[in-house]
């Protein structure tokens, strides 16, 4: 990006990117060469200050549920052991053995590679660890704060009144993401990020123990999200949302597809390689989106604090929406 702010730079369409060797598409070098924050900079103070005008009630939504919450962890995490240490005048406490990505959490542009080590904007694997290029250091410092948008996949209108189960594998296709926004009644705008309300977390905590013992294998592991396309990934990109944030494991459904089998199979490759867009999983938004039902406002103002942490590859949410 040479002189132009984020507000100014045009933003391509999906189609217009360049098509990348293999397949998918690259936004690469968009922000420039050295960039490390992706989409997340498209909320400018211009767009962040819009964002401030939706807070109307001055409710508070945390969107972290206790950290032990989805237990025992997913993809082969470990618990985190808590310890505390008594001294004289207190006590100070630590974890061990604590996943960045175990509870509400994003993904950071290191998480996930568009090819073997090549990462958002080219990086390498010891850029982003040693180096800490693309790592959740940049959106630490920096901080999230912008306009989100719920999107209530769980009503009728969304599946045309065909049934829908939050412990399925559904895959939600472009037109229930139309339909779950036209039913908040929202445009969505450059610089937001989706709040995407599957349901599944709700339904993971009514869970018996033996149902959540087997979803800490990948193969058992259930839970519907967005149905991996290039549809999917058009709609994403022409509407150029920063972030996607989803009471789910992985934004997409579970089991994800195989990566091998399409540039679209395993939408990470291509939102958070390709594009350089936040993902956030295990968002607690069933509070959230009561109140949205309730007062029929689906847009917030959406702030969260990741780890300023050197390297890091995901971090706790640490989001709240305000209304
Ligand atoms: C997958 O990579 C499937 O999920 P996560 O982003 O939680 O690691």
């Amino acid at each position: 990006m040479a002189n132009e702010t984020p507000d100014e730079i045009e933003l391509p369409s999906f189609d217009e990117l360049p098509d990348a060797e293999g397949g998918g598409k690259t936004a690469w070098h968009l922000f420039g060469q050295h960039d490390d924050v992706g989409l997340i900079n498209l909320q400018t103070p211009h767009r962040t200050l819009a964002a401030a005008r939706a807070v109307r009630t001055g409710k508070v939504f945390s969107l972290s549920p206790p950290l032990d919450l989805v237990d025992p962890p997913l993809f082969d995490r470990r618990r985190p052991e808590h310890h505390v240490k008594r001294h004289e005048i207190g006590m100070d406490d630590w974890l061990d053995g604590f996943y960045l990505q175990g509870s509400a959490q994003w993904d950071s542009l290191g998480h996930i590679a568009f090819r073997p080590e090549r990462y958002y904007n080219g990086v390498s694997g010891d850029d982003i660890v040693e180096g800490g290029r693309n790592s959740v250091l940049h959106w630490g410092l920096r901080g999230i704060a912008g306009r989100g948008v719920v999107l209530d996949m769980t009503t009728a209108h969304v599946h045309d009144g065909r049934p829908y189960d939050p412990g399925s594998r559904h895959g939600f296709t472009v037109a229930e993401l139309d339909r779950a926004a036209e039913a908040a009644g929202v445009t969505i705008e450059p610089g937001d990020v989706l709040l995407l309300h599957t349901g599944w977390l709700r339904w993971y905590q009514d869970q018996p123990t033996a149902t959540k013992e087997s979803f800490a294998s990948r193969e058992h592991l259930r839970a519907p999200g967005l149905a991996p396309s290039e549809d999917m990934a058009r709609w994403l990109w022409d509407h150029h949302v920063c972030a996607v944030a989803a009471d789910n494991p992985a934004v997409e459904r579970c089991p994800v597809g195989d990566r091998t089998a399409s540039p679209y199979a395993f939408l990470h490759t291509q939102l958070i390689g390709g594009f350089g867009m936040a993902l956030g999983e295990l968002w607690w938004l069933d509070d959230l989106v009561r109140d949205c039902v309730d007062d029929g406002v689906y847009e917030v103002l959406l702030v969260s604090a990741p780890l300023p942490l050197r390297g890091g590859i995901g971090s706790p949410a640490n989001a709240l929406a305000i209304k």
